[in-house]
Order: structure tokens, then sequence, then C-alpha cells
């Protein structure tokens, strides 16, 4: 696959999703140039939330971040492009958004870690592991055209 096909996993939480927060968060993405490539709407079950946050599972928060990410609406996001993985990390800013800099999505949005409003995949092998959970095959698209303005 080439390196321009690299996908991630993002997901605008219920706290995002409440706040009004999901067209932002799109844009800034899409301005970056990365390519929408799987988008759905769901209140994620249980299951789902427990699988996704398995490696927290003996984590004292693990209870309130299961019962607060099943608690409405998530947006479910994947994402293509370059460097896409790292790339929305960044973009994002790190897990407490008091320590988040201004202009990443976190620092600009939110406070709490508990309601940090965004998830993306914080590895390659995490993203294949999540959009494999979130999604199915025929929900993402199969290519998507890179925008030749964008890589050289
Ligand atoms: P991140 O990769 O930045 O989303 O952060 P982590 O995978 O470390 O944590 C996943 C989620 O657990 C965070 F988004 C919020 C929640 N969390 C807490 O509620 N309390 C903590 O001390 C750490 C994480």
């Amino acid at each position: 696959m080439s390196v321009q096909r690299e996908r991630t996993f993002i997901a605008v939480k219920p706290d995002g999703v409440a706040r009004g927060l999901v067209g932002e968060i799109i844009a800034r993405f899409e301005k970056k140039g990365f390519v929408v490539v799987g988008l759905k709407q769901l209140t994620p079950t249980k299951e789902l939330a427990e699988a996704h946050y398995a490696e927290h599972k003996e984590r004292p928060f693990f209870g309130g971040l299961v019962s607060f990410i099943t608690s409405g609406p998530v947006v479910a996001i994947c994402l293509e492009g370059k460097g896409v993985v790292a790339a929305a990390r960044l973009m994002i800013g790190v897990t407490n958004p008091l320590a988040s800099a201004p202009g990443t999505i976190r620092g600009d949005y939110a406070i709490d870690v508990a309601k940090n409003i965004i998830h993306g995949s914080d590895s390659v092998e995490s993203s294949t592991r999540e959009l494999k959970l979130w999604f199915a095959d025929n929900e993402l698209l199969a290519v998507a055209t890179p925008n030749p303005n964008l890589y050289e």
C-alpha cells in the first residue's frame, strides 16, 4: 500500500458531538489535506467500548470511560493520507486538554481529561485494530484518489 493510503481511526466522543464540534473537527482534517474515507454516527455498545479501550481495562478510570463513551452518539471517522496516524495525533494534542497546545483540537476546545472530545489511533497497528472494530470493510472507500496538489 502506498504511503499516501495510510489510514487512521478518529472518533468524536459524545461530549464533542453534544457540543456541536463535529463539523469543526472534520473541517480541520480536510483543510490539512486528509481524506474522509469512512464516516458514521452511532452510540457504541458496551462490548465495542470495552474492546476499543481493552488496553486500559485494569485502570481505575476504565468503568467511567466505558460508560462515558457509550452515553450517546459518537461520530466515527476513517481518515486517509500520508503520515495521517501521527499527524492526526499532533492535531489532536495530548491526553490532558489543559496540557495540549493552543491550536490543537483538545487545546482549543476541552479542559478535562475525561471529556477530551476526540480519539485518534496512537500507531499504525492500533489504527488497523480500531478500524476493524468500528467499521465493516464495505463502509470504507476501497479507493480514494489522493489530491495531486497535495503530494510531490
Ligand atoms: P489518548 O490516546 O490521548 O486518547 O489517551 P489514552 O489512550 O491514554 O486514554 C484514553 C482515554 O482514557 C482518554 F481519552 C481519557 C481517558 N483517561 C481518563 O479518563 N483518565 C486518565 O487518567 C487517562 C485517560
